[in-house]
């Protein structure tokens, strides 16, 4: 007795410390230590897709649990002990219409809500603002194509480089900026190989096939910093080409959009040389 509450009482500790440590570590926008769930939304679109997270996992476990009592109720009471002589039953056509119907049910009901959340994602709303993502490897160019004709890098920033507070192996020098709850329409494309550009707060999972551009949207509903990584395996550094972006009000978008319009007009083509010069020989 004494070690079974022992071990309880170490149970509930490990779990209070967990409990605290997860508090402690939550953040938003980023994969936290212990996270055992979908990251926070901050945009309606991951809401939904959290939703019907929710809602599929209430399904299965209840079809999980119905499945195990019916095996449960045959192991103790039809097993050859207490049920020497079975029956010779063969058909039973209530039940047989009822297990045809019933999943038929749950399908629908899981069909509505799915297609529903597919054609939220897929049919961009009217844009405020377009942003044209372009994967390389290993980084990610931004360009504002209806604001003004500039683009920008955005590298990871390496481990010895890191400042307090920056995130490692999620910060990068130029992170990709949007206003807060404005409609933001993301065009994806690739350079080189496929990528795909995935900001798991806001829903969004897209590939960037080069040759081709893809569509999709966001609407940012809280002001912070959130992150993502390439989602499509691309080659050696393919770990290493995280996406930040970062949701401001309109006031300050404004402003460092006045500012990007001005330092990546001209520092692009320098960068972009520097880069060429030192890229590595492409991996396909
Ligand atoms: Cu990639």
């Amino acid at each position: 007795m004494k070690a079974l509450s022992r071990l309880a009482a170490i149970a509930a500790g490990a779990g209070g410390v967990l409990a605290s440590a997860g508090a402690a570590w939550a953040g938003l926008g980023q994969p936290t230590p212990w996270q055992m769930d979908l990251q926070d939304s901050a945009s309606p679109v991951m809401a939904d897709v959290a939703g019907f997270h929710f809602f599929l996992l209430w399904v299965i476990a209840a079809i999980s649990a119905f499945v195990l009592a019916l095996l449960l109720i045959c192991i103790v009471r039809f097993n050859a002990r207490a049920n020497p002589t079975p029956s010779r039953t063969t058909h039973n056509t209530p039940i047989e219409i009822l297990w045809t119907i019933v999943p038929v049910i749950i399908l629908a009901a899981i069909a509505v809500p799915s297609f529903r959340l597919l054609f939220v994602q897929l049919e961009v709303p009217k844009p405020d603002l377009t942003v044209k993502v372009t994967g390389k490897q290993w980084f990610w160019s931004y360009s504002y194509p209806d604001s003004g004709n500039f683009e920008f890098n955005s590298l990871m920033v390496q481990e010895k480089d890191l400042k307090p507070g920056q995130l490692r192996l999620l910060a990068v020098d130029n992170e990709m900026v949007v206003p807060i709850n404005k409609v933001v329409h993301v065009l994806v494309t690739g350079a080189d190989v496929i990528h795909s550009f995935t900001v798991p707060s806001f829903g969004i999972r897209m590939d960037a096939i080069p040759g081709r551009i893809n569509e999709t949207w966001f609407k940012a509903t809280i002001e912070g910093v959130f992150y993502g990584q390439c989602s499509e395996l691309c080659g050696k550094d393919h770990a290493f080409m995280p996406i930040a972006v970062r949701v401001v009000n309109e006031g300050d978008f404004n402003t460092w959009l006045n500012n990007a319009k001005q330092k990546y007009a001209i520092d692009n083509d320098a960068a972009h040389n520097a880069l060429a010069a030192t890229a590595a020989p492409a991996i396909r």
